[in-house]
């Protein structure tokens, strides 16, 4: 059984509907998840919240690793949900593309599930055709990573080191931790060489098909929950179009941030993404209903936050009616001062944070 994530009255709920030993941890996991959101919560989550924040690293002298936190900082505790990023691990080194090395990484998911939280992991691999990054938008990548592609054997080289990796991920009897994986994310977008245009509806399922069958299948790992997160620029019938299947996906994740433009002011960019996050699971919810699934803001986020109160006015008021399991915000970048989505001590907005944090829905460890 996971550990409960909360305190009081829910974790009983928990601790008594998280399912049995016999149950695989992907089973186990989604009965934690599914108890919380039937108690009308949404876990919180941070992106590498445990390896770096704003303005430390793990180096620093002083900074316990692995206790640090800029949300901890901030409130008191830790996110309930650790978002970790995997990108770069195929190329077979020790460091992610955001110079994390994947020991601190492992480190972090068995520290965040010890105290009884979850983690989800995202991967950004390189693209296998061309050599460039994620972001190496050219066609035909996907094509030739299927079977009877060239560089299908090659690419499966790259699920067996991811494979290998998530097989370290053991608690102290030894068993594979449950957590929830989300590859191919933002798909509905162009900007990845697995994005909309770049692959056709066919090719993204069977890429999709190939990761499932060698992990779950082949390489047996019945403790992953999957993850599928479009980004939020579609309608309903653009969120489903190259859905994987019931078989595959555990949660229907959406990927939606808040854009500051120069055009619009930042209340109306806030205003905006409320809406518009809104709408999307307003057509999420039946969608999640139909197909047994649970929902989750996978992604979110203002970059540099630079509004007033886009926890409690945006962010909160967007989701609080909706059943989301948890809702994401990004990394705060260590080496890029602008680039943060999370709170962190000594910003100008962080009692906003606060005042999202101790809503009585919102749940942190
Ligand atoms: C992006 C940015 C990048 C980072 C990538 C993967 O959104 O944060 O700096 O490399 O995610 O974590």
């Amino acid at each position: 059984m996971l550990k409960p994530i909360l305190c009081g009255a829910l974790a009983i709920v928990l601790a008594v509907s998280c399912g049995s030993k016999a149950q695989t941890g992907r089973a186990r996991l989604l009965a934690c998840l599914k108890a919380s959101v039937d108690a009308g919560k949404i876990m919180y989550g941070h992106q590498d919240d445990l390896c770096y924040g704003h303005a430390w690293t793990v180096e620093d002298p002083g900074n316990d690793p692995l206790d640090r936190s800029d949300v901890k900082d901030v409130c008191g505790k830790y996110p309930s949900m650790l978002g970790l990023e995997l990108g770069e691990i195929e190329l077979g080194g020790d460091k992610s593309l955001d110079a994390v090395p994947f020991l601190l990484i492992r480190r972090a998911a068995l520290r965040q599930v010890e105290r009884g939280g979850v983690v989800t992991f995202s991967w950004h691999p390189r693209n296998p055709l061309m050599g460039g990054t994620a972001w190496d938008n050219t066609d035909g990548v996907v094509t030739s990573i299927l079977e009877g592609g060239e560089n299908h054997a090659k690419f499966m080289g790259w699920l067996q080191i991811l494979g290998d990796f998530f097989d370290t991920l053991r608690d102290a009897d030894g068993k594979r931790i449950p957590f929830i994986f989300r590859p191919w994310h933002e798909h509905t977008g162009n900007w990845f060489w697995w994005g909309q245009k770049h692959c056709t509806t066919e090719e993204y399922v069977a890429l999709w098909k190939m990761t499932y069958d060698y992990l779950a299948g082949e390489r047996g790992f019945d403790n992953i929950v999957w993850c599928y997160s479009p980004s939020m620029n579609v309608d309903a019938a653009g969120y489903v179009e190259r859905y994987p299947g019931d078989e595959i996906i555990d949660i229907l994740g959406l990927d939606g941030y808040t854009y500051k433009e120069e055009e619009r002011g930042i209340e109306v960019a806030c205003a905006d993404f409320r809406d518009l996050l809104k709408a999307t699971l307003d057509y999420m919810v039946p969608l999640a209903k139909q197909h047994g699934k649970l929902i989750a803001l996978s992604e979110t986020g203002l970059e540099g936050i630079c509004a007033p109160t886009w926890w409690t006015e945006a962010l909160y008021p967007a989701i609080k009616d909706y059943p989301v399991a948890y809702a994401l915000t990004w990394r705060n970048a260590c080496d890029k001062p602008e680039h943060f989505y999370g709170p962190w001590k000594g910003f100008e907005y962080e009692d906003d944070f606060k005042a999202f944090a101790e809503k009585d829905q919102i749940v942190l460890l």
